[in-house]
């Protein structure tokens, strides 16, 4: 799964997935650094390295039934747009 990170939104191909073992890799088409990181239920804290303009990092995650949330967790990014949910089930 690519999530593309723009100034300042998050784009992913799909918003449902079936429960399993993904691997998110956060594609920095952007300006300035980004990051990805992966929230929902009883998960381990989930993130990528932060990550300059032209460059891609990687998180894999085992995702449960329930609803997650990804977002960009540098400076005030998540506020400014760069958040998404994705449900799993
Ligand atoms: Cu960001």
């Amino acid at each position: 799964m690519t999530v593309t990170e723009t100034e300042y939104g998050l784009k992913l191909s799909r918003n449902s997935f079936a429960p399993g073992t993904y691997t998110f890799t956060a594609d920095n088409t952007g300006k300035v650094a980004h990051a990805l990181e992966i929230e929902g239920p009883g998960m381990p804290e989930a993130k990528t390295k932060t990550i300059q303009g032209g460059e891609k990092a990687e998180v894999t995650v085992t995702l449960k039934k329930g609803s997650y949330e990804l977002y960009c967790p540098v400076g005030n990014h998540k506020g400014l747009g760069m958040e998404q949910r994705i449900e799993v089930g």
